[in-house]
Parts: structure tokens; C-alpha cells; sequence
């Protein structure tokens, strides 16, 4: 499934009105949304979502962080589509995110930057698997 990526609209944006500002980048970017949700992690769940940074010392603010409001859990579609996510979302500390990204353009601070993006195709179909069963994934 190396045309599919998975995203979050993170706590902070959704918070702060940045949904519609986000989605539209998304789509004029050229991704197609194929699955969409707004929900709420719990802190376990956020715990799991983010297992991998276990043991970073950002770990307990990141969970804190990503079960502290409602996000908008997406898959989307596109050829190359978790490179040009990457690419389209910019740098992880929005004061190395290039301009015309969403970071730049909506990301707070390194912790509250807005949006998620999978790093690699395997991370991709394990993010769309923990939030869409395969009915909401065609
Ligand atoms: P990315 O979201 O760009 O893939 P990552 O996987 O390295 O970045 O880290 C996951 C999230 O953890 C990131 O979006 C925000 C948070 N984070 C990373 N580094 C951090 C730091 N030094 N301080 C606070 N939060 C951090
Ligand atoms: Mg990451």
C-alpha cells in the first residue's frame, strides 16, 4: 500500500480552528482522503499510538499532549504518498519547517506542531489499521 499515508490533525489545531485550513492544504496538495474520523485517544491509547518513543524524555508530555482534546485521524491516498506528506508537512519543530508547510503555517511549538505524518510505508498501514477497520478503507 505504498500510495497511502496516514495523518492526525492534532489537539492544538483542532483546538484552534486550523481543521478546514488543514484538510484544504491537504487536498490542493493532491491527496485523496480515502478514511476520516474526529475522535478522542485516551492517554493509553495515545500511549500506544506513540509506543515507539517509549522511552524519549518527551514521551509523558507527548501522551499528556495527544489525549488532551479531540484530532482527526485521516488515510490518505497519493503516488510517493508518505515522502510528499512529509514533505508537505515540513519539519517536526516548526522553526525549521520550510514555508508553504503546515508546520510553518500552523504548528505552535516542537511538541504542539499540528499535524502527524507516517514516516514509512509499514508505519502507514499500522497507523490507518489502529484507527479504521477494512470496511472504512476503500
Ligand atoms: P514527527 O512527528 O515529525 O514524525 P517524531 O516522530 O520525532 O516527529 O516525534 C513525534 C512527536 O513527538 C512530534 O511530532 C512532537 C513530539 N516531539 C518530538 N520531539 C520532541 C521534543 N524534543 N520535545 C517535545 N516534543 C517532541
Ligand atoms: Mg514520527
Amino acid at each position: 500500500m505504498s500510495n497511502r499515508t496516514f495523518t492526525m490533525i492534532k489537539p492544538d489545531a483542532v483546538q484552534n480552528g486550523h481543521i478546514g485550513g488543514i484538510l484544504d492544504m491537504i487536498c490542493k496538495a493532491g491527496f485523496r482522503i480515502v478514511a476520516m474520523k474526529q475522535t478522542r485517544l485516551s492517554a493509553e491509547k495515545a500511549g500506544e499510538f506513540y509506543a515507539v518513543h517509549k522511552e524519549r524524555p518527551f514521551y509523558g508530555e507527548l501522551v499528556e499532549f495527544m489525549s488532551s482534546g479531540h484530532i482527526v485521524a485521516a488515510i490518505l491516498e497519493k503516488d510517493n504518498a508518505v515522502e510528499d506528506f512529509r514533505k508537505l508537512i515540513g519539519a517536526t519543530n516548526p522553526a525549521n519547517a520550510e514555508e508553504g508547510t503546515i508546520r510553518k503555517k500552523y504548528a505552535e511549538s516542537i511538541g504542539r506542531n499540528a499535524v502527524h505524518g507516517s514516516d514509512s510505508n509499514e508505519n502507514a498501514q499500522i497507523e490507518g489499521d489502529f484507527f479504521f477497520s477494512g470496511l472504512e478503507k476503500f
